[in-house]
């Protein structure tokens, strides 16, 4: 039997992590959920009964599911009861059992999905619940996609949009500051701000309406400078909300940062510093690093992608050489860079070399060894680097870390602290989205300051108001929603 036999299809996937664990959860959605699980599932203990009933019950006889399904979707099945968790065991068409497990019904719509639902609570073991995966498709139900379950929350009004991707967001989150960011997401944080913003479009919209429909009216008359004031107040919020975007992505993905400088100024003991782990070799020869390494930090609730790197120097070993070659790659690809050199030498061609590679990209100086003396000054690398912000440290002592961890966090950050209270976007389609409705509006404010007229605005102004309904979902095509859902993991 098929997804055929039950109209919107019933789908079904292992949604625990691969891998052994305690439990492992089958999960089932639709309207094949109840008659799906009474064909797999034997309530207490299966040994006890006569194989033959247990073989008597099986589904091979497909079409009575569903024929008794069609029309009773939403009824529990015998010995179900609406979201009661029942022991038993998943059984196979023979009637032999594949685990001993837990099991529960929830009857539509008050479920995740907002369809009937279904959870079979295994043994973690991958071979159990691949087979009573198995067993769960031969009653009729098909593999969710990944993110299925969430699309059909979406889709069945049980989550906009934005909530939905704070989903997938919470799953991945390596830090506080991004678990943070994802709750408040998917409590609606973002969505009500959103909605805000379209009311206040809409209320700007509806009294430009009002003015263009009766100009005769002169008490209701608007005038240019009241609509640009509140056109402009508009902007700015949605200015700030783009704003913190940059942010946003990196609390999820990290940041790229790359330790660059010549040959034992201490950048690998600076990478296991930040680790706060011994992961790198480091010892007082000049070249120990050869490869680069990568590790994620997680620095103030940022994580912050490092990768360590062999000093660029011209060598002629041959390892060390193509490790060069990988740092001056690694370099490139930095978001930013944390330039080190010993404080305790005169800066050399080398130290100068590297900076020059740095001119103009986003980068944080290093002075390390400052418990040996002061030989090259902050303001002479500040020389090198105009744009970067030069620390002095010394790893052996421990002193300046905590200055590098706050000059990570401020570039990120651009100088703002994150308040927990704030909104930030986290999403690279929203910052699209914002960006787009953030265009239209600063466009509808050139046109009333230039003295253009209202119904020109207002185009854009409605158009502002459709890309911010795009981050909440609403009045998007199936390919971008596809899109959406296409990031999620397999069971979610
Ligand atoms: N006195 C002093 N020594 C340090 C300090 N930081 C690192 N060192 C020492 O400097 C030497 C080189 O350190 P590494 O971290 O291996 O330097 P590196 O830049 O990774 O070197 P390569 O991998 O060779 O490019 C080691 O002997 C460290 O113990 C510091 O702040 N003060
Ligand atoms: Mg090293």
């Amino acid at each position: 039997m098929g997804s055929h036999d039950f109209p919107h299809g019933t789908i079904a996937a292992i949604s625990t992590a691969p891998g052994e664990g305690g439990i492992g959860i089958v999960r089932i959605s639709g309207e094949g959920s109840g008659p799906i699980l009474e064909a797999v599932f034997r309530r207490g203990s299966a040994r006890l009964e006569a194989g033959a009933a247990i073989g008597a019950a099986r589904p091979e006889a497909g079409a009575a599911i569903g024929a008794g399904t069609s029309d009773s979707g939403a009824c529990a099945p015998l010995g179900f009861p609406d979201r009661l968790m029942r022991h038993g065991h998943v059984v196979d068409g023979e009637g032999r059992i594949v685990d001993e497990a837990l099991a529960v019904f929830m009857k539509a719509p008050k479920t995740y999905t907002g369809e009937d639902c279904a959870e079979i609570h295994c043994h973690g073991s991958m071979m159990a619940l691949r087979k009573t995966l198995e067993m769960v498709m031969a009653a009729g139900a098909e593999p969710a996609e990944p993110g299925e379950f969430t699309k059909r929350a979406f889709l069945n009004g049980k989550l906009d949009l934005a909530q939905a991707e704070a989903v997938i967001d919470l799953i991945k989150a390596k830090t506080e500051l991004a678990y943070d960011t994802a709750i408040k997401q998917l409590d609606g944080a973002l969505s009500q701000k959103i909605r805000a913003l379209r009311e206040e479009l809409l209320g700007l919209l509806a009294r430009l309406a009002a003015d263009l429909d009766y100009p005769e009216e002169d008490e209701t008359a608007l005038t240019a400078e009241e609509v640009a004031d509140s056109i402009s107040a508009i902007g700015d919020k949605l200015e700030i909300l783009r704003d913190s975007e940059d942010a946003g992505r990196i609390i999820n993905e990290g940041l790229r940062t790359v330790i660059v400088g010549k040959p034992n100024v201490g950048k690998s003991s600076l990478m296991n510093a930040l680790l706060r782990d011994n992961r790198v070799i480091v010892t007082e020869i000049p070249g120990t690093t050869r490869d680069t390494i990568e590790e994620t930090a997680n620095i103030r609730g940022i994580p912050v992608r490092l990768t360590d790197t062999a000093g660029i120097r011209d060598t002629g070993d041959p390892v060390e050489a193509i490790g060069v070659e990988k740092s001056k790659a690694a370099f490139n690809e930095a978001e930013l860079l944390i330039f080190v050199a010993d404080m305790s030498a005169p800066l050399e061609d080398e130290d100068r070399g590297i900076a020059a590679r740095a001119a103009g990209r986003p980068v944080i100086a290093v002075l390390n060894k400052s418990d040996l003396g002061e030989s090259s000054s902050p303001a002479e690398v500040g020389g090198l680097l105009p744009q970067a912000r030069v620390l002095a440290m010394s790893l052996k002592e421990g002193t300046g870390l905590a200055d590098l961890e706050d000059a990570i966090a401020d570039f990120v950050f651009k100088g703002k602290a994150a308040r927990r209270e704030d909104v930030i976007l986290t999403n690279a389609r929203h910052g699209r989205l914002m960006a787009l409705a953030r265009d239209e509006v600063g466009e509808a404010l050139r046109t009333v300051r230039e003295g253009g007229s209202f119904e020109l605005s207002e185009l854009n102004l409605r158009q502002a108001y459709e890309f911010l309904g795009g981050v909440i979902g609403e009045a998007l095509g199936d390919d971008i929603i596809d899109e959406v859902f296409a990031r999620f993991c397999l069971g979610k």
